[in-house]
């Protein structure tokens, strides 16, 4: 097992996590240093570089190599497309975006940079991404067929689906930005089947919204905007205190 993957199954074993998501082409490398060094104080558990649209390789580079510096926890890629990979993180989520229309989301891309990450040793996470509705810019330009919000039975089929694909992880992703987080419902019903842990991001602003998430099933939160718009404010650090008194620190 993989070093990220073995720190992040051993942290598991104990209770939910948070993953800060950052994005490097709105933050520069000094500034998500700073967001993540607060992010982590407080207890979120890996930083995750990415975003939409836009990344250039050197935007990644240098945020990464910045983070790395600034905080002991994995830095971890959350790649947009093959320009996103940088030998400066630890690993990179090597995802497939399960309900894309377009076969370049699914595996075409991850072919395109599956060599080059063995070659820069950097650790591949072997992750099912599945888009909920209504999925805002990631599912615009990753061509998804959204799951319906009232269709729990899907994003099931898709997670279990995932599992038995041989993934790693799966990741429920209403998308950054989101109005409302993914529905309870959802969260609860693809726990029920599940056997690998369980990511959920998009739309999480409030400790009400994560108290609720990992009471339904999340074993970890994903959160960007909040700090992004926010700052490390009371919100965040709403939402950290929830994951930390769910794992009991
Ligand atoms: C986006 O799930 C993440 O990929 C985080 O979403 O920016 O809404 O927190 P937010």
């Amino acid at each position: 097992m993989g070093r990220v993957l073995d720190y992040l199954t051993k942290k598991l074993e104990r209770g939910p996590l948070h993953m800060t998501l950052i994005d490097p082409d709105k933050a520069s490398g000094a500034a998500a240093a700073q967001v993540a060094a607060a992010a982590v104080a407080l207890g979120s558990d890996a930083i995750m570089l990415g975003g939409s649209t836009g990344i250039s390789p050197e935007g990644m580079t240098a945020t990464a190599k910045a983070v790395k510096e600034a905080v002991a926890v994995p830095t971890i890629i959350f790649p947009e497309s093959p320009a996103s990979v940088t030998p400066a993180a630890d690993a990179i989520y090597f995802m497939s975006l399960l309900n894309s229309r377009s076969v370049d989301r699914v595996i075409r891309m991850q072919a395109r940079s599956a060599l080059e990450i063995q070659r820069l040793g950097l650790e591949p996470l072997a992750l099912g991404y599945i888009i909920v509705a209504p999925g805002m810019r990631v599912g615009e330009v990753g061509q998804a067929d959204p799951v319906p919000r009232d269709n729990a039975a899907l994003a099931q089929s898709y997670a279990l689906a995932a599992e038995y694909l041989g993934m790693q992880l799966v990741y429920l992703e209403a998308g950054s930005g989101a109005p409302a987080p993914v529905p309870l419902e959802m969260v609860q019903a693809v726990r029920r089947v599940l056997h690998i842990p369980l990511i959920v991001g998009g739309g999480i602003r409030s400790a009400e919204e994560a108290r609720a998430l990992l009471r339904a099933g999340a074993q970890i939160l994903v959160t960007g905007t909040v700090a992004e718009q926010q700052g490390i404010g009371p919100a965040f650090e709403g939402i950290l205190a929830e994951v930390r008194s769910a794992r009991g620190d």
